[in-house]
């Protein structure tokens, strides 16, 4: 069982998982561990334990693209939707990669806590880079296919590149046969050194309505403001 614990031993928390994903892997098969906290809706709000999650590959120019209108990505991204292979438990019955939630099981807002394996994919190839993105308002039950978000959904993302924080891995799909544990997002909130921002789902899918008032309606303000104008003119005149 693993706890995560905020203010410190956050990397030894998440040994017990790694150890076991190591023991379970074959030669065909990738595990991919991953954690951390504090993920946030965009008021702040800790991640509710059924929101939807989508594990994504960030295409060859290795980073997220903006994701497109009526859509579930954007660019050369692609959502990794694959069947989970058996052999760690997945008790909550989510099928793939495309739709989940933040733990296996009940879990606890605004905690990550997963482990996937999948076999071997021609879609799915040593090196790619990956991340992850949230949807506070939507359930993750309403799995990837389904109706894209709706226009200004305000979803979250993250990937680690480049630079390991908790020294685990960068977010890259290892070779076949390995298990690899991902460098979590671990906000300085929840006890880490990511700014708590990063884990706030501050980013809106494309097309919402927006609160500018169209032109034509701007009018009857101007008309009024040049007759106060006018008034006072007259009024300083006498
Ligand atoms: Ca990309």
């Amino acid at each position: 069982m693993k706890t995560v614990i905020p203010g410190g031993g956050i990397l030894s928390l998440f040994v017990a998982g790694s150890l076991l994903c190591a023991s379970l892997a074959h030669a065909t098969m990738i595990t991919i561990s991953m954690a951390g906290g504090e993920f946030r809706t965009e008021t702040g709000s800790a991640l509710g334990t059924g929101a939807m999650l989508q594990l994504v590959n960030l295409g060859a120019n290795g980073v997220f693209d903006s994701i497109g209108l009526a859509s579930w990505i954007g660019g050369d991204d692609s959502v990794v939707n694959l069947p989970f292979a058996s052999g760690i438990p997945n008790v909550d019955g989510y099928a793939s990669a495309g739709s989940f939630d933040l733990t296996d099981g009940v879990g606890t807002a605004g905690t990550l806590d997963r482990v996937f394996n999948f076999d071997f994919d021609v879609n799915l190839n040593p090196g790619d880079k990956l991340g992850i993105r949230w949807f506070p308002h939507i359930a993750a039950s309403n799995s990837y296919g389904s109706t894209a978000p709706a226009p200004g959904s305000f979803y979250g993302q993250f990937t680690r590149q480049g630079m390991s924080l908790y020294g685990d891995a960068e977010w890259i799909v290892p070779e076949a046969g390995s298990a690899v544990i991902f460098d979590s997002l671990i906000t300085t909130a929840f006890g880490g050194s990511d700014f708590n921002n990063i884990g706030v789902a501050s980013f809106q899918t494309p097309g919402a309505s927006t609160s500018v008032p169209e032109a034509g309606s701007l009018l009857p303000i101007f008309a009024a403001t040049f007759a106060a104008l006018c008034w006072y003119r007259r009024r300083m005149a006498q």
